[in-house]
């Protein structure tokens, strides 16, 4: 059942318990929402808010966004700045894991040192990678791995994002392999390792305080790595990662270290906390498994590093919050991507994936872009509409209705639905 009724009793819910917790740590938001009635969030019909649940919050240099917790910090990005390719610096979303980040880096000591297994260890300050290189620019989705787990049935822990812990920017700043070949990487070097300014604190932080992401130093990933110093053309804003860090197209923001600071090059996996047991996707196909696989103990697990981002795509507008009226057309609209390459196709059903229609694509901004798609619809009856958008990328998958499941709520990609009215006319 998930008629209006039961929507709009969904929606006062949560809308009275975010006024009751606007005044209470933020870690009650997250246990707060683990409470909304689980129907609200299955079957084909299912019309689950697009965003964690807030409050909205104002950071330094950041519009009002969604907090999830405080220390961390954990902000998503409200739906309505997703209209556009690219996602405005001060709207986009942040995810640290430790409680101490940067307030200001004081750029005449900083340096980006590179350690372990190269010819000659070096350090950069940011006016040598500003000068010394050729710069370049991509245009990237920077997606939390965790993107969308409140999705997740059965539910998992972790941060309770809706869909905006994503964001697109161009990014400028130098070659991962650039930097590296001016240091000699080793032969014998196997993994790249990446670890930033923020800190933990306290005898409990099982990851000693530190967080260090990896990656195979042959990963083809790298080939298009860049340490970027401009996000949208602008320095990165602190809570992005001043004053420069690694953008990885393709893959999750977990490897898109903020804070750059040291580059290791390892002889040796990386079996740092957040390598292992964090981060890790079960080793079967899509990374999709159930509760009672996991509970057997047999199955296996790899980085989450190992995959590509899957194909996704996403409803902007109409948002359900305006009905629609019949016989007057509405822009369908929204962003699509894919961590394999190019999205080719983007479809949009209004009869709850029962029928398709191509929708027309927005400008080519590059294979690890958002791409915007839009489609004119206008409804020739009143009532209730399920509207759904499914992309294919350039490799061919193409978004299902199936949910994926695994324990840390990664790789979520089921097609989207929006529940819209249309009043007759
Ligand atoms: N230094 C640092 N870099 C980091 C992280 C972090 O905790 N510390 N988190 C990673 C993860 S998991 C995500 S989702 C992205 C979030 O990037 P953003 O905060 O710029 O949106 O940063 C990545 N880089
Ligand atoms: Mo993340």
């Amino acid at each position: 059942m998930h008629g209006p009724l039961q929507r709009r009793h969904v929606l006062t819910l949560l809308g009275t318990a975010a006024a009751a917790l606007a005044a209470r740590p933020a870690l009650a938001v997250v246990s707060m929402q683990a409470h909304a009635p689980q129907e609200a969030f299955t079957g084909p019909g299912a019309n689950p808010y697009w965003n964690g649940v807030g409050p909205y919050v104002t950071y330094p240099q950041k519009l009002p966004l969604q907090r999830l917790t405080d220390r961390p910090i954990q902000l998503e990005t409200p739906r309505q700045y997703f209209r556009e390719a690219f996602t405005p610096n001060e709207a986009f979303f942040v995810r640290y894991h430790l409680p101490v980040t940067p307030n200001a880096v004081d750029l005449a000591a900083w340096r980006l040192s590179l350690s372990g297994a190269f010819e000659h260890p070096v350090e950069f300050s940011l006016r040598q990678l500003m000068h010394e290189f050729r710069a370049v620019s991509v245009a990237a989705v920077n997606q939390c791995s965790g993107n969308s787990r409140s999705r997740f049935q059965p539910r998992v822990p972790g941060g309770q994002w809706g869909n905006g812990a994503m964001g697109n920017a161009m990014w400028t700043g130098v070659r991962l392999h650039d930097v590296l070949a001016r240091a000699g990487l080793r032969r014998e070097a196997t993994w790249i390792q990446f670890e930033g300014l923020d800190r933990g604190v306290g005898a409990d932080d099982k990851a000693s305080g530190r967080f260090m992401k990896s990656l195979p130093a042959n990963d083809p990933s790298l080939d298009r790595a860049v340490i970027a110093f401009l996000m949208n053309g602008e320095p990165l804003p602190m809570l992005n990662g001043f004053p420069v860090r690694m953008v990885v197209p393709g893959k999750f923001a977990t490897y898109w270290t903020k804070h750059l600071s040291f580059i290791r090059a390892l002889t040796h996996e990386d079996d740092n906390f957040w390598m292992k047991p964090a981060y890790r996707i079960p080793d079967t196909p899509g990374g999709d498994t159930t509760p009672e696989a996991m509970a057997s103990g047999k199955v296996g697990s790899v980085p989450i590093g190992t995959v590509d981002m899957p194909v996704r795509s996403f409803i902007v507008d109409p948002d359900g919050s305006a009905p629609l009226i019949q016989g007057m057309t509405s822009l369908i609209r929204g962003v699509a991507f894919s961590g394999h390459g190019a999205v080719v196709k983007v479809e949009v059903s209004t009869d709850d994936g029962r029928s398709w229609a191509r929708a027309r694509l927005g400008e080519n901004h590059g294979p690890y872009s958002f791409r915007t798609y839009s489609h004119p619809w206008t409804p020739s009856a009143a009532g209730r509409f399920t509207l759904a958008v499914r992309a294919t990328d350039k490799a061919g998958n193409v978004q299902t209705d199936h949910g994926v499941w695994n324990p840390g709520g990664y790789l979520w990609n089921r097609i989207e639905r929006q529940d819209v009215t249309v009043l007759s006319a």
